[in-house]
């Protein structure tokens, strides 16, 4: 059976929804997958979130449940509580923030009274928007903060500690969404503990780093830590609360449910289970390497090719590339990049010239294209690519080399099959 296969119910009552799907299965066969947040999740992953989980309503927690007929349920929440507490070596898990933003809307629910100040990195430096960016509730119903990067593209630590004297937030929020580096967790606590403010760490783009030991832990620094689980951990979509403090972990579970959240989707809390058993194998941590590998092959060959990489290069999946010296912006290379099956999104710089809607940068990730199998040699090849793509936009000869890399593409994705 092909994998297509496995839609076809679909295929016979919902014509459009099974062409929708089959369709977006080709284009993820197709494209050389670059966005630093995405990641192609396990067959096993896929059909544990197909299950009839889907079918319950599960309000509460296990054993404390609103309604009768969930204790097959409270098998799978209690699975995916105590894989993702082996993980993380924590304490305490909450698993049912149905994304990031509510992991982050509950956490600050949690620890900080509506009017309170909370610090977090802006947005345009690299942060992520519910740390504070104003469009979002944790910069209209907080009195928010924002701190940097400095002109080398590091964390302004001495920045944030003097923001944090002046302002005595109620809340440090560290993590980003395009921050190449390690975070010294161990410094904002410091910060956090100097001004009597909770620490709260978002770990979602570095969380599958840090079950493998490539990058720092925040769990003995923070007194909470949000995740999403579909990035480097390479679960369903979702999000996830990890904490040491029993006292915090009551709140938090009182504030993902009832405060922010209802039912929780008990079939996404058993493809969870499934993911976190995944990384708790050895070979997720041979995986995590060799994404952490493949990423600065990527950034110090696009470095050779001679783009700015920003801070200089890469500790993580990521990289933030400065088309700065190429004269074209951010957006225009994402679009131009997609037309040739390498998908990527435009990403801002620091101190970018260019709004967050054409920005000078590109961001790229390693995770998912890892998770096909590519290696080194491949990832050389992806950034000579790009660069060839992005150093030959307008030039006379330029479609007739966006051929020749759409060529390649394909090949590539032949080579290293999805989902086959
Ligand atoms: N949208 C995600 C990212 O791309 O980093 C963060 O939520």
């Amino acid at each position: 059976m092909s994998f297509a296969g496995y839609f076809s119910h679909s295929a016979v009552a919902d014509r459009e929804l099974f062409e929708a799907i089959t369709s977006e299965l080709q284009r993820q066969q197709s494209q050389i997958e670059l966005i630093a947040s995405e990641n192609f999740v396990s067959k096993e992953v896929l059909s544990a979130l197909g299950s009839v989980m889907t079918n319950k309503y599960a309000e509460g927690y296990p054993g404390k449940r609103y309604y009768c007929g969930c204790e097959c349920v409270d098998v799978a929440e209690k699975l995916a509580i105590e894989r993702l507490c082996l993980l993380f070596d924590c304490k305490f898990a909450n698993v049912q923030p149905h994304s990031g933003a509510q992991a982050n809307l509950s956490a600050l629910y949690a620890l900080a009274n509506h009017g309170d100040t909370i610090l977090g990195m802006s947005l345009e430096m690299g942060g992520h928007l519910t740390h504070g960016a104003s469009p979002t509730i944790s910069g209209k119903w907080f009195n928010a903060i924002g701190y940097g990067i400095d002109k080398n593209g590091f964390l302004d630590y001495d920045g944030v500690q003097k923001l944090a004297k002046e302002y005595k937030p109620k809340v440090i929020i560290c993590g980003a969404s395009s921050y190449p580096q390690k975070i010294d967790f161990k410094r904002f606590r410091e910060i956090a503990d100097s001004v009597g403010a909770y620490l709260f760490a978002d770990i979602a783009h570095y969380a599958g780093l840090i079950v493998a030991g490539l990058y720092p832990s925040p769990i003995n620094h923070a007194h909470v830590v949000t995740s999403t689980t579909h990035k480097t951990l390479r679960g369903p979509r979702g999000g996830v609360i990890m904490t040491n403090d029993e006292v915090l972990a009551k709140k938090i579970n009182s504030a993902v449910f009832p405060g922010v959240q209802g039912g929780p989707q008990m079939h996404t809390i058993a493809a969870k289970a499934v993911a976190f058993g995944e990384a708790l194998r050895p070979e997720f941590k041979e995986y995590a390497k060799h994404v952490l590998e493949n990423s600065v092959t990527m950034a110090d060959r696009l470095k050779e090719l001679g783009l700015n990489i920003i801070s200089g290069g890469t500790d993580s999946h990521l990289s933030v590339v400065d088309l700065t010296e190429l004269s074209i912006t951010g957006k225009v290379a994402a679009e131009e990049l997609d037309k040739v099956g390498i998908t990527c999104n435009k990403n801002a710089i620091p101190f970018d010239e260019w709004p967050p809607s054409q920005t000078s940068g590109i961001r790229v990730g390693s995770a998912a294209m890892t998770t096909r199998g590519l290696r080194r040699n491949e990832f050389i090849k992806i950034a000579d690519l790009i660069y060839k793509v992005l150093s030959n936009y307008e030039k006379s000869d330029y479609e007739s080399v966006k051929e020749e890399v759409r060529k390649e593409t394909l090949d590539l994705c032949k080579k290293f099959p999805l989902y086959s």
